[in-house]
């Protein structure tokens, strides 16, 4: 037994036995059968198991039963071990083509009744859409083959093994094998049958496969169909009713291209798609088709003759509950959502997804990057020693999975490029794949990112390069050298169009950014665009052991090794709930751009092919937030690539309040994938009446003083605020810290232009050595004046020499209370601050604060460099709302560009604050938050946090950037914070 197993565990090649050449993933009227289902399961450690279990008398009876499709690590409670979540890393030591013995393998196997008819079948298949990573097939005892690849189909001729009525099927799964070392995506390592099992009856006179390439050109489809069929096939007919195509082939020879008169186009704004009909005598395969050129021309990428922008996320197939286990209802949703948030492209990272999401992306309209299940990143850690990229025993393997790919899903006008995997370093056997797909569709160009230097790739690609980096990719005449090249590749990688296969690594608060991204795509016509990494967090719903549910990342498993919460780097939540990045996104990538004139406003349609009859443009006006007219604008339709104007309504500035015009373009009529009424794009302009802030007030007349006395709805002990509004108040204290964000806890690669980039130092770290976390203060002194009082503080950490004064200043003006912090820091500060502010603490005092009404920027978080989607308005939340439930508890919640806050108990509104612009007309931010960030900071998963009924107010004079460093460039020199003098002015009042 042994013998004959290990020569397979450690086989290079793809498996023997399934079908090839691959075909596409039709939808056949030919009977099938599914084999979903609960199935007999058994798992076992290691792969040196009996293989008595494939008999097909086996006794079964005492096995556990376990749905197919799923992952067995998330079945049975833990039952089946766990989920493993590395990002690069090998869970298994690096010793190619071998695998360890302790090798978690799943034995499955199920009964199922084959009619009587099929025996009137050519021939019987049984189709895996997806098992990782290894499996054996039997048939009623009968060894059928065996496949690896685990996010490809596999086909096995079965009819020899099977018989009217009932039939038995064993599938041994191992977990680990050869092509682990091929399948090293940043994911987690998800075993099982996970994707439809079914058993298709190949008719005699059956139709194998189609492809029905199409083009478009100037109002005219072509059509170039390919059949295969054996001749007992023929005549087949083409249909396509709505396009009066009728096409009757008595013989492969007659199976040639035709055009189409009067066809739409297909494209990812308008999906245009033609139900048609390939038929034989004997089985009807139904096909959706849409017409479109794919081309490169210099270095455009072009669709239909239009450049492509790609406004692109990565997608992994993730779900909480089920993993990659596919759920067509959750996508659709998915599909849907990315539609609403101007999303138009999708990379399928890192392998292809469940078939029918390629469907709903017809339907739906994506511009797709269908990339190969491939990924090697993990030989990284020996210097890319053995990596099977560059290895002839691979090469069989690595074209079996380019073909699965392109066969399986080549029929989809959706995708319109290749990707030959991800992260597998670079050698002749990624060649090989792109030669082969070049031959077999020469219409659509192959990516590879790791083709640095352009030598078997048609697109020039890159990752997390920094906008810098980008631009002089963009730049015609540029002579820098390109990242990996020659000055010679150099050139001719600036010859291609360039994406961004992956951008913008949204792990947890982040990142920043996107807006100087989007706008190289306009100035520089080479750059594409690109994916931002990526679209949802991968975590896994699990609950602590009182039951409190969470989600999961690496380490919560008790995996050996593991890559912690860098799992946890979409732009959606696990729960699907869209974080502030994806409204960041949406703005910056809105396909509508306004551009105010005086009394006009320009209109510009950047989309590729759709004009604006699809949309309807609307204006409000408000005072300090308050709505006082509203109206639709006169709007023209706008081509694509076009511009228009509009009059803008007549707008008076209000005199004592701040006046803003916001105008919207919205669908007019519902979509498949939003209500009318949708917002798509949205931009405001102020009219407002510049009112200075009101002169500090000087006094001659301060006077030592113990502190102790009331201003106002203010009281002061020890010179110390005690209470306001007759609610006891802690603070305010001088706060630097923020609750690292996943960027902040990043080690600088030392390369990069940031403020501080010591290699392998993170910004958090430094601050933690500052003590910036731990700040401790003495008082130096306390004056009375009339109306006023005065502290002087001198705040620093301990065994740091660096300091800060701290000058707070309250007095009555005009009758109300003001506090003035003059905030001075002395030399000898490092690294860049998180933050500028001031922290009061708001105990329960039996009426906890719990919720917020400002007029600011809102309704979302805003950080310097992601304010896009931040408008300025009248917003309400509760203090739960305010922040985000980042999978890593981490900074979150400031509000930026305050101008007024009341903070609420239940239904009671208990205090009041105005903030003041500085002398540069400068705002604070604020964050209402029930934990310090020095709380927030300890917390690996939200349910760590303390219990709290104490709210927290930071007013921030200045909140550091965010960036991208968790895996890119750290925030921009512009949106850098460094230790610098600040001015905060509030004015308090009770509600
Ligand atoms: C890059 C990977 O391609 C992607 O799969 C993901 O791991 C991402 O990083 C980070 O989340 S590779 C990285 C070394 C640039």
């Amino acid at each position: 037994m042994t013998s004959e197993l290990s020569p397979l565990l450690s086989d290079t090649a793809p498996g023997r036995g399934a079908l090839r050449p691959a075909r596409s993933w039709l939808h056949s009227d030919a009977p099938s059968l599914s084999l979903n289902g609960p199935w007999r399961f058994r798992l076992s450690p290691t792969a040196w198991v009996s293989q008595d279990f494939a008999a097909e008398g086996f006794d079964d009876q005492q096995w556990d039963s376990i749905p197919v499709p799923s992952h067995w690590v998330l079945q049975g409670d833990g039952a089946y071990g766990r989920p493993i979540y590395t990002n690069i890393q090998f869970p298994f030591p690096i010793d190619p083509p071998h695998v360890p013995d302790e090798n978690p393998t799943g034995d499955y196997r199920r009964h199922f009744h084959v009619p009587a008819e099929w025996s009137a079948a050519d021939r019987i298949v049984l189709r895996f859409d997806g098992v990782e990573s290894l499996f054996r097939v039997w048939v009623n005892g009968v060894e059928i083959g065996s496949a690896s690849g685990s996010r490809l189909a596999h086909e096995f001729d079965v009819t020899s093994a099977v018989r009217p009525g009932d039939n038995v099927v064993a599938v041994r799964v191992h977990q680990w094998s050869a092509a682990s070392y091929v399948e090293d995506q940043d994911q987690w390592w998800l075993p099982g049958i996970f994707r439809d099992v079914t058993l298709l009856v190949r008719p005699v006179g059956g139709i194998e496969d189609v492809w029905l390439r199409t083009g478009f050109d100037n109002g005219q489809g072509r059509l170039d169909p390919e059949v295969v069929a054996d001749s007992t096939a023929f005549p087949l007919t083409l249909r396509i009713p709505e396009l009066g195509v009728e096409q009757v082939w008595s013989s492969a020879a007659d199976v040639k291209p035709l055009m189409v008169a009067d066809v739409q186009p297909w494209s990812a704004e308008q999906p245009r798609l033609y139900d048609a009909t390939v038929s034989s005598a004997t089985e009807r395969i139904a096909l959706r088709v849409g017409f479109r050129t794919v081309e490169i021309r210099g270095d455009q990428f072009l669709v239909n003759g239009h450049r492509v922008v790609f406004h692109g996320v990565n997608r992994h197939e993730a779900h909480p509950e089920r993993g990659r286990v596919f759920d067509e209802e959750h996508a659709r949703e998915d599909l849907a959502r990315m539609k609403r948030f101007n999303v138009n492209a999708i990379r399928t990272s890192h392998y292809p997804p469940h078939p029918r999401l390629l469907d709903l992306a017809d339907e739906f309209g994506f511009w797709v990057v269908l990339e190969c299940d491939l990924e090697t990143h993990g030989f990284d850690k020996v210097g890319w020693a053995g990596n099977p990229s560059d290895d002839p025993a691979w090469r069989e393997a690595y074209l079996d999975r380019i073909q699965r790919t392109v066969e399986r899903d080549k029929n989809h006008p959706s995708i319109v490029i290749w990707s030959l995997g991800n992260e597998a370093g670079t050698g002749s056997n990624l060649a090989a794949m792109s030669a082969w797909v070049h031959a077999r569709d020469a219409e659509r160009p192959v990516h590879y990112e790791g083709d640095y230097t352009g030598d078997y790739t048609d697109i020039y690609s890159r990752m997390y390069s920094s906008v810098a980096e980008t631009e002089e990719i963009g730049t015609d005449g540029a002579r820098t050298k390109l990242f990996n090249c020659t000055p010679s590749q150099s050139i001719r990688q600036r010859t291609k169009p360039f994406l961004l296969c992956e951008y913008a690594h949204a792990m947890g608060n982040g990142p920043g950014a996107l807006d100087e991204y989007e706008a190289l795509v306009h100035r520089h016509p080479r750059l594409h665009g690109g994916f931002v990494w990526e679209w949802r967090d991968h975590g896994i719903l699990a609950t602590t052991p009182d039951g409190t549910p969470y989600y999961a990342y690496g380490g919560d498993f008790a995996e050996v090794v593991h890559d912690g919460n860098f799992v946890m780097d979409g732009m959606l939540l696990s729960n699907d709930v869209p974080t502030p990045s994806l409204h960041e996104y949406k703005a910056v990538t809105q396909p509508i751009r306004f551009t105010f004139d005086d009394e006009k406003v320009a209109i510009s349609n950047l989309r590729h092919s759709a004009d604006t009859s699809d949309l309807r443009f609307r204006w409000r006006v408000e005072h300090d937030g308050t709505p006082v007219a509203s109206g639709d604008l006169d709007v023209s339709v706008v081509t694509a690539g076009g511009s228009g104007w509009a009059e803008l309504p007549h707008v008076a500035a209000a005199p004592d309040a701040e006046t803003w015009l916001t105008i919207e373009a919205v669908l007019a009529a519902a979509t498949a994938w939003a209500p009318e009424g949708h917002r798509v794009a949205t931009a405001q302009l102020d009219y407002s009446v510049s009112r200075p802030a009101p002169a500090v007030r000087p006094r001659k007349d301060w006077h030592p003083g113990d502190g102790t006395l009331a201003l106002g709805i203010a009281e002061f002990v020890g010179g110390s605020l005690a209470r306001l509004a007759g609610r006891v108040v802690t603070g305010p204290r001088l706060e630097l810290f923020r609750a690292p964000t996943d960027n902040d806890e990043s080690p600088s690669d030392g390369i990069e232009g940031s403020d501080d980039s010591t290699p392998g130092v993170s910004h958090a770290e430094l601050w933690r050595s500052e003590g910036l976390d731990r700040l401790t203060s003495r008082r130096l002194s306390v004056a009375h004046a009339a109306d006023a009082l005065r502290t002087l503080d001198k705040v620093s950490a301990a065994n740091s020499g660096a300091y800060v004064m701290v000058e707070s200043v309250w007095s009555l003006e005009d009758g109300e209370l003001e506090l003035r912090v003059e905030i001075e820091p002395s030399s000898g500060w490092g690294s860049v601050w998180p933050r500028i502010g001031i922290r009061f603490g708001l105990p329960d005092d039996n009426a906890p604060i719990d919720g917020a009404e400002w007029f600011g920027l809102g309704p979302l978080e805003s950080y310097p460099d992601s304010l896009r989607a931040a408008r300025m308005g009248r917003f309400a939340s509760t203090i739960e709302d305010l922040a985000v439930d980042y999978a890593r508890p981490q900074e979150s919640g400031h509000r930026s560009q305050l101008r007024r806050l009341t903070l609420s108990s239940g239904e009671t509104e208990v205090l009041r604050l105005e903030a003041l612009p500085d002398l540069y007309g400068r705002r604070p931010g604020y964050t209402l938050s029930r934990h310090t960030p020095q709380q927030i900071a300890k917390a690996r998963h939200a349910f760590e946090l303390p219990e709290s009924t104490t709210s927290h107010l930071t007013i921030d004079a200045a909140q550091h950037g965010l960036g991208s460093r968790a895996c890119g460039p750290d925030v921009q020199p512009e949106f850098a914070l460094r230790p610098q003098a600040r001015t905060i002015r509030l004015r308090l009042t009770a509600g």
